[in-house]
């Protein structure tokens, strides 16, 4: 397995965020995937690659230029520790509370996408298997605004770079972050290009509420293409290997040259975010589920929020990949 790591993602260090009317401390940290690569290097897996710089236009496969420019002006307008936090309700371009925005994010969101493309371009005949260990993560970014701790859509931008380079006719993406990724499910809700499948919390519970239901099918060309899989709360791997044997057959079904894993862990029984009550073993289970499929994969890293959590179930989960 090759990974594709960049050291510089500490400098992306959201402090805070505003919940229910309060300030609270952000969950999004740097020592989520500190945790995980020195879990994996530890276990051998040593395979790291730097990433390479891609232009912008791959950003704008997926994000308008009106968002792109307002967070770009908006990094720039601020002082060096300064974080702006939208208004609930607000007129701009941040759909939550739980969001800062820094003068570093920009470049931040977009080493990120750096990440996530250097990924995808390894992933070829001899190498079926390539992590993206990025932050921040992406999932809940939509076209045209971020939220959900995340700015740009990697695991989207990915997509569009495997469909735009004509060598896949058809991606699958697989959303195992505890939240359901609404970002993902909206730029592809209208294509059959891109089959979204997400395991998730209820949204009538949990993050991001407005989406994530299994009545949520797709529109148009994309109708039939999108499927949601929410579980209620507390979910152990009873249920959940029932949803994944869903998935899993859903993909195998729509038989995707690529599969792209949106891979939270914030679905660990230890996970102060999520809601789910997965083991450590489970993400072994997990990762040898996937690993039937015999696809090539790109893992792209999103939530989880427990450093220590996040490194045991890593190292499960990838040991049961490879
Ligand atoms: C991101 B990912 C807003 C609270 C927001 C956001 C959780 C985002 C999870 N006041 N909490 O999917 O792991
Ligand atoms: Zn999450």
């Amino acid at each position: 397995m090759k990974i594709v790591y960049d050291p510089k993602h500490v400098l992306h260090r959201p402090t805070k965020e505003i919940d229910r009317g309060k300030f609270i401390e952000n969950p999004e940290k740097p020592e989520r995937i500190e945790a995980i690569k020195d879990a994996l290097i530890m276990n051998g897996f040593d395979n790291i690659h730097s990433p390479n710089s891609f232009p912008m236009s791959y950003v704008y496969l997926v994000h308008d230029e009106r968002y792109v420019k307002w967070l770009k002006n908006k990094c720039v307008s601020l002082e060096p520790d300064e974080e702006y936090i939208t208004e609930l309700f607000g007129y701009d371009l941040c759909f939550d509370t739980g969001t800062p925005i820094s003068n570093w994010t920009f470049d931040a969101a977009k080493r990120a996408v750096d990440v996530t493309l250097t990924a995808a371009s390894l992933l070829s005949g001899r190498t079926n298997l390539v992590y993206a260990l990025v932050r921040p993560p992406g999932h809940h970014a939509t076209r045209g605004a971020c939220g959900g701790y995340c700015y740009f859509n990697n695991a989207a931008v990915a997509a569009m770079y495997f469909l735009s380079r004509g060598n896949a006719d058809g991606v699958a993406i697989l959303d195992l972050d505890f939240h359901h990724g609404n970002g993902t499910q909206d730029i592809f809700y209208e294509t059959d290009e891109v089959l979204y499948v997400s395991i998730h919390g209820d949204p009538d519970i949990f993050y991001p509420w407005v989406s994530g239901r299994e009545s949520e099918t797709g529109q148009g060309s994309g109708e039939g293409f999108n499927i949601n899989l929410p579980l209620p709360p507390k979910s152990d791997w009873r249920k959940y290997s029932e949803a994944l044997e869903q998935a899993l057959r859903e993909i195998r079904n729509y038989y995707p040259d690529v599969l792209i894993v949106s891979l939270g862990f914030d679905t660990n029984a230890d996970d102060p975010v999520g809601g789910f009550s997965l083991k450590d073993d489970d993400y072994g289970l997990m990762g040898k589920a996937i690993s039937k499929l015999k696809i090539p994969t790109l893992v792209v890293q999103e939530g989880g929020y427990k450093p220590r959590a996040n490194a045991s179930a890593a190292v499960k989960f990838f040991s049961a990949l490879v």
